[in-house]
């Protein structure tokens, strides 16, 4: 089994200082959580960038601020911006990290309910449009896959030519709208990849770390951080995405799974 790549997702474009003070909002924030989680076993830092206020934001010239920030403290971690930003935000809007050519970036396959009256609208011609921006730039996507459906939407945009191979997966599990993440779900999402895929997994909220074992155990990676669950155990709020982080690298090597660095990152994810 290859080493195991940790993502922290350190602060997403929905969850706030509310629900839990230690989300970084500023450059100085976002550069600081970055290091911690790299200190701490995180080799991709999933990033979405706001504004002082807490108001998430595409532009670039914010993501090149902490991209910047977080290179002269860290220069080997691998910096994947989102591309599904928040939403109700345009696509253009959405692409703006993209003229930095980061190594990675996400490519969100289909459409799901978000909770409330909020849809997260990605349609087929929005996913061909990313996946092309992406391939003219040469940047690796992240395949970000919310339900069994999604997985169906890359396979089918893979033949047709939009998505090239070895691709690689974030299984999403637990979102309100999306796929439920019971064990027996991520043995269905798992099983419905391509041999030569990678994969990472979400877990939210209180599935973060029952689906990261199961993922370090299937051989897939994990992601964790405050986008997805701001809880280090129950009913205790993390006092910094480097706790989740270390519990998940804790987590591996009980479980007999080496942590890999951003340069084994690199060679798994083919970057
Ligand atoms: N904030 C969500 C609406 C991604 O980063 O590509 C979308 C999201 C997915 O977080
Ligand atoms: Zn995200």
């Amino acid at each position: 089994m290859s080493k195991l790549i940790i993502t922290a997702a350190i602060c997403g474009a929905e969850v706030t200082k509310e629900h839990n003070p230690a989300v970084p909002y500023t450059v100085e924030e976002i550069a600081e959580e970055s290091r911690r989680c790299f200190e701490a076993g995180a080799s991709v830092i999933h990033l979405h960038v706001r504004e002082d206020d807490g108001t998430p934001t595409q532009s670039a010239e914010r993501f090149k601020a902490c991209i910047d920030a977080i290179k002269a403290r860290c220069p080997e971690l691998i910096i994947q911006p989102s591309t599904g930003g928040a939403v109700g935000m345009s696509n253009e809007e959405r692409l703006g990290p993209v003229s930095l050519i980061p190594e990675m970036a996400t490519l969100d396959c289909g459409t799901c309910n978000f909770g409330g009256d909020d849809i997260f609208v990605n349609t087929e011609n929005t996913i061909i449009a990313f996946a092309a921006r992406m391939n003219d730039l040469g940047i690796k996507p992240e395949i970000e896959c919310f339900d069994k459906g999604m997985i169906d939407m890359a396979l089918r945009l893979h033949k047709k030519g939009h998505i090239k191979a070895p691709m690689h997966f974030n299984l999403v599990m637990g979102v309100n709208g999306g796929i439920s993440a019971e064990p027996r779900d991520l043995v269905f999402m798992r099983g419905s990849l391509p041999q030569d895929a990678t994969f990472t997994v979400s877990g939210i909220g209180k599935a973060q770390f029952p689906m990261a074992a199961l993922s370090i155990i299937m051989g897939g990676h994990v992601r964790v951080g405050f986008e997805d669950n701001v809880y280090v155990s129950k009913g205790v709020l993390a006092k910094s995405n480097a706790e989740l982080v270390e519990k998940a690298a804790r987590l591996a090597r009980e479980l007999g799974r080496e942590i890999a660095s951003p340069g084994e990152a690199r060679e798994i994810l083919g970057l």
